[in-house]
C-alpha cells in the first residue's frame, strides 16, 4: 500500500544540530560525537498527532553544507524546511535567511520553520532572545507558530514540535499529497517502517 509522506529537509550552519536532530528523530538517541559527514541521510516516521497520521520524511544534509556541495537534491520537492539554528550562537541565526533563499530557488511551495535547537544549554550562554525571532518570523514571512525551541540532547520540545510540523503541513499541503498534485513521495510498503526508501 503506498502512503503519501511529506519530504522535510534540514538546513543550516555547520554544527547547529541538524544531525543530531535527525539522529533524535530516527533512533531517538544523541551521540555527543556523531560523524554526521557520511552523505545524505534520510528517515520517513509516522507522527500521530492525535488526530490523524502523518508521515514525514526528514532529510539530514550528511555535512555536505561544509564543502558547499548541498545539492538541488536535498531541496527538491521539499514540503517543509526546517531552518535550523543554535540559541547559544546567534550567528547561525543570521545565515538562515541565505538558506531559505536556496531553498526556495528548488522548493516554490516549501512551508518553513524556525528551530532553535541546543536549548539544553546554561541561561548565561543563550545568545538568542525570544523577541530577535519574533522579529525575524516578521521580517522573513514564518509565521511565528512555525518557530520552535528544541534540544535534540535532552528530547526537549522535540515530539511537540513534529507534531505541529506534521499539522501544519497536512493542513498546508493537503493538495499535494491526497490529489496527487506537486510531489507525491511514496513509502514502499515492503520497506522496514522507520527506514524506509522515501523522497525519491
Ligand atoms: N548541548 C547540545 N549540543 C548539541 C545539541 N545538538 C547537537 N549538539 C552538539 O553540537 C555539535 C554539532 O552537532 P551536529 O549534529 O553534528 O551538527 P550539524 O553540523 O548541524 O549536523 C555536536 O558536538 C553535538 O553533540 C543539543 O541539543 N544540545
Ligand atoms: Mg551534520
Amino acid at each position: 500500500m503506498a502512503e503519501a509522506v511529506y519530504k522535510v529537509v534540514l538546513v543550516g550552519e555547520l554544527g547547529v544540530g541538524k544531525s543530531s536532530i535527525f539522529m533524535r528523530y530516527r533512533d531517538n538517541i544523541f551521540h555527543d560525537n556523531y560523524d554526521g559527514t557520511k552523505g545524505m541521510d534520510h528517515a520517513t516516521k509516522v507522527i500521530d498527532t492525535g488526530k490523524e497520521k502523518v508521515s514525514i520524511c526528514l532529510w539530514d544534509t550528511g555535512g555536505m553544507e561544509k564543502a558547499g556541495t548541498l545539492t538541488s537534491n536535498h531541496y527538491k520537492g521539499a514540503h517543509g524546511v526546517l531552518l535550523t539554528y543554535a540559541v547559544n550562537e546567534i550567528s547561525s541565526l543570521g545565515t538562515l535567511p541565505s538558506w531559505k533563499e536556496n531553498a526556495s530557488r528548488y522548493s516554490k511551495e516549501a512551508t518553513y520553520f524556525l528551530v532553535g535547537n541546543k536549548i539544553d544549554v546554561g541561561d548565561y550562554e543563550k545568545e538568542v532572545k525570544e523577541s530577535t525571532i519574533s522579529g525575524f518570523c516578521q521580517k522573513h514571512s514564518i509565521p511565528f507558530d512555525n518557530a520552535f525551541y528544541i534540544s535534540a540532547k535532552t528530547d526537549d520540545g522535540f515530539k511537540d514540535m513534529f507534531k505541529s510540523i506534521a499539522k501544519i503541513l497536512k493542513k498546508s499541503h493537503i493538495g499535494q499529497t491526497e490529489q496527487n498534485k506537486g510531489f507525491r513521495i511514496v513509502l514502499d510498503a515492503t520497506d522496514n517502517k522507520d527506514r524506509s526508501k522515501c523522497c525519491h
